[in-house]
């Protein structure tokens, strides 16, 4: 059985110029949905995959690595952490951890294509576990774009941006527009949070993306860490907030109550990865 199952796997791969990133395994479905191309895929090393328009996006087996350095500095920094809004994020793995904190009363979660929630909850189902089924949680298959362009001024204590790359359907999450309405719909005490992409893989998209974050929010900062099915395995995390550097100093209390269960997140983890900005990075930011 165990030679079988070698005979059928391949490499599955991401392209990029002139580079690609893969894994040994096993492609079990591909559907274009109205939005996008789906791959769910059974690796060798990380278990079953998704990949949106042939780019890996997460794997049961080090999801953590991702979902935790992008949740926690938003939820352990925002003042409350009542109501929350992700956008994208159809895995559920940012709603799972984001649930986790008990002081969350009620969390929309945008997500633009129904068949990526359906093709994770039949393949991927630890990665969203409980938060299915948490009645906090409030589903909305819809575009991110419009959502937070209809959403009223200061309605969010934390918003997490947890879109795929700068291009087809998540193009539009990396505008100026969408950044400054995300601005505009964050608590005065809130906390923002976006993926931006690697500083090695994608450092023209990283940044664009931070150096304009940096211009809408009073405060942004980026995270560094390491994602091993993404291009380069380098990732970065941006943090935003309109009141004080409020990312950067996680609550005890909270951090006490989550941290015992984390893969990679803790507060002293955070402070490494907001410090191990690459100098060519802090250097650039400067000018
Ligand atoms: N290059 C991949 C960037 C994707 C970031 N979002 C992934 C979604 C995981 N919830």
């Amino acid at each position: 059985m165990k030679n079988q199952r070698k005979e059928e796997a391949s490499w599955i791969d991401e392209f990029q110029t002139n580079q690609r990133y893969g894994l040994l395994g096993k492609i079990l479905i591909v559907k274009k949905s109205a939005v996008q191309k789906i791959t769910i895929v059974e690796t060798e090393r990380y278990g079953n995959g998704l990949l949106l328009d042939d780019c890996w996006m997460t794997t049961e087996k080090q999801e953590k690595d991702y979902h935790e350095c992008l949740v926690h500095p938003a939820m352990c920094g925002a003042e409350s952490l009542e109501r929350i809004l992700i956008i994208g994020g159809g895995d559920g793995g940012s709603a799972r951890e984001c649930l986790r904190h008990t002081e969350v009363k009620h969390l929309d979660l945008i997500e633009i294509d129904q068949e990526v929630i359906n093709l994770c909850q039949e393949y991927l189902p630890k990665i969203g576990g409980t938060a299915w089924s948490d009645p906090r949680l409030n589903l909305k298959i819809r575009d991110g774009i419009q959502w937070v362009e209809n959403t009223k001024d200061n309605s969010y204590d934390v918003i997490i941006v947890d879109g795929s790359d700068p291009k087809g359907p998540a193009q539009s999450l990396f505008n100026r527009s969408f950044f400054e309405n995300c601005k505009r719909i964050l608590k005065k005490g809130g906390v923002f949070a976006a993926q931006t992409e690697s500083p090695e893989a994608f450092y023209d998209a990283h940044m664009d993306t931070v150096k304009m974050i940096k211009t809408i929010f009073e405060y942004a900062d980026p995270m560094y860490g390491s994602v091993p099915i993404y291009p380069s395995g380098w990732w970065s995390w941006t943090f935003a907030a309109k009141d004080q550097a409020r990312y950067l100093h996680p609550s005890t209390t909270r951090a006490s109550l989550i941290s015992m269960d984390c893969k990679i997140w803790s507060p002293r983890w955070q402070q490494g990865a907001f410090n191990a900005i690459p100098a060519y990075v802090e250097r650039a930011l400067k000018q």
